[in-house]
């Protein structure tokens, strides 16, 4: 096996615990979510597939459609030097364009075409965009039409000024060549920017960033839209609102009492001590789409039920592959595959769609023997109980605290009176036996380590909803367990572990995909 050496602390066995937290919960917390696909479907007709041919060749980017009269918004880059402006409407209408107006410091263009029934967006209001605010990116890919249009997911995280424009940074993926000139839009439907692409890029366009100390080089820039709108003839605006109506979001509540709905957002992963190994580091900016998380370690008694039920359904796990002190303990002594198999088994229990498939058509549900399921062996968008993700759990376990060394926001320390580790109660503690973090999760530090779906990589992910190295030996594991030191129970700390290993201070929790 290949989880790495510990420190284990033999501790004091201290008097009293906290009361066990019960379980039912009165207050579920409440989230607002998008329809990103209806608004999509809606706007896409608006969205335009730019070729530019100018002496060195052809080039192509993206824009969108302002107005009904037929003027578009797009980066200046996208145009400079054309000869000839060939435009493409919701992938089959074919346009020549004209230049109306074209801006090499701000890198805003806007072209004309003439045509009928067309979609706009409306343009909105780039000041209004909130920190960690969801947006999308829509673009065509720069070879080939025939691709379609590339959705980007992301989110907004700043805003940088040049002497002629303001910039926002963006953490989005994926992020095509072709995305120039794209829309950014808000969950309004409105164009809050124009993509200008990648950082690397856009020092070519912007000089002063090359001078910018604070610049996060990962991120994507747009041009804000309101930095965008001095630059627009009035007559090229729209006197009608936008056909792309906001869609009213949608109330979604937890799945249950024993989950938490993390919201999506974007956090800072990774060891901001530098202190730890350096599988640790650097702290990276990642992104996850909202996610429900079981608030306790899956207890003994959970184990039982859903094992009990499984054994009799078509799995080959039983309440005895599971081990627990009491029925309120977390149950250890579970291997990867026993986990996801019984992950499963409590959704299909649950009459919710299993994640895990033994196969990449995702046909045949994983129910016996030890397979490592791939991540084209997951259904992400299945509604059932699932390992989570590094990120997500590591996202989970900082509860919207920022560069802490543990789930708590108030310290940096650790004590017996915060977790169960370094031996001070000899043994597991039942769930909840301490203060939960800032999202109501308890145990993120100590009491069992808890099984992760990705394979154990030595980088840490990063991106959008990172899932892990493709192939591996080890998967991840979290959060440290009662036998070990303090160390181990960093908030940022990563171990692997052959996914046929069990112990006694091993076990898990859940997750399921928001819709
Ligand atoms: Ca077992
Ligand atoms: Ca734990």
């Amino acid at each position: 096996m290949t989880m790495k050496e510990r420190r284990g602390g033999r501790g004091i066995l201290l008097a009293s615990l906290v009361a066990l937290a019960v379980v039912a919960s009165g207050l579920a917390a409440l989230a607002q979510t998008t329809d990103w696909s209806a608004l999509i479907e809606a706007a896409k007709p608006a969205v335009a597939w730019i070729q530019a041919e100018t002496a060195e060749g052809t080039k192509a980017g993206t824009g969108a459609i302002i107005s009904p009269d037929g003027y578009i918004l797009t980066a200046a880059h996208v145009i400079e030097g054309a000869t000839r402006i060939r435009v493409l409407v919701d992938e089959t209408r074919e346009y020549g364009a004209s230049v109306v107006s074209a801006d090499s410091k701000s890198d805003v263009a806007i072209l004309k075409i003439s045509g009928s029934d067309l979609t706009w967006l409306a343009l909105g209001d780039s000041d209004a965009l909130a920190l960690d605010q969801e947006i999308r990116l829509l673009g065509y890919p720069v070879q080939d039409i025939g691709f379609g249009l590339i959705i980007g997911r992301g989110f907004f995280l700043g805003r940088r000024a040049t002497a002629d424009v303001e910039l926002l940074q963006l953490e989005v993926a994926p992020f095509d060549h072709g995305h120039s000139g794209g829309p950014i839009l808000n969950a309004q439907g409105e164009i809050v920017g124009v993509a200008v692409g990648a950082y690397v890029v856009a020092e070519k366009i912007f000089p002063d960033l090359a001078t910018s100390p604070v610049i996060i080089r990962e991120h994507k820039l747009a041009v804000a839209v309101n930095s965008a709108k001095r630059l627009i003839p009035s007559y090229a605006l729209p006197t009608v609102p936008s056909p792309v109506r906001p869609i009213t979001p949608t109330v979604v509540a937890p799945p249950s009492a024993g989950m938490v709905l993390i919201r999506g957002g974007a956090f800072q992963m990774g060891d901001a001590f530098n202190e730890g190994s350096s599988d640790e580091r650097p702290v990276r900016t990642v992104i996850v789409s909202a996610f429900y998380i079981d608030r306790f370690e899956v207890t003994k008694a959970l184990w039982d039920e859903v094992a009990g039920w499984a054994s009799s359904h078509g799995y080959d796990i039983d309440p005895g592959d599971g081990s627990g002190t009491g029925p309120a303990h977390p149950v250890t002594d579970v291997t990867w595959y026993e986990a996801g198999k019984w992950a499963n088994a409590r959704s299909e229990k649950e009459g919710l769609t299993p994640c895990y498939y033994t196969d990449a058509a995702l046909r045949t549900v994983y129910r016996t023997g030890q397979l490592s399921v791939q991540n084209d062996g997951v259904k992400w968008t299945a509604n059932g109980y699932r390992l989570p993700t590094e990120a997500e759990w590591e996202k989970a376990a900082r509860g919207e605290a920022v560069a802490r060394r543990y789930p708590w926001g108030d310290t940096d320390e650790i004590d017996a009176s915060r977790a169960n580790y370094d031996g001070h109660y000899n043994g597991t503690t039942p769930v909840g036996s301490f203060a939960p973090n800032g999202y109501g999760l308890y145990d993120m530090a100590g009491n069992v380590w808890e099984w992760c779906w990705d394979w154990y990589g030595a980088e840490l992910p990063g991106g959008v909803d990172p899932r892990g190295p493709a192939s591996g030996s080890s998967r991840a594991l979290r959060g440290g367990g009662w036998n070990d030191s303090a160390n181990g129970c960093r908030v940022a700390n990563r171990f692997g572990s052959w996914p046929g290993y069990e112990n006694s201070y091993l076990g898990f929790r859940l997750v399921r995909t928001a819709p």
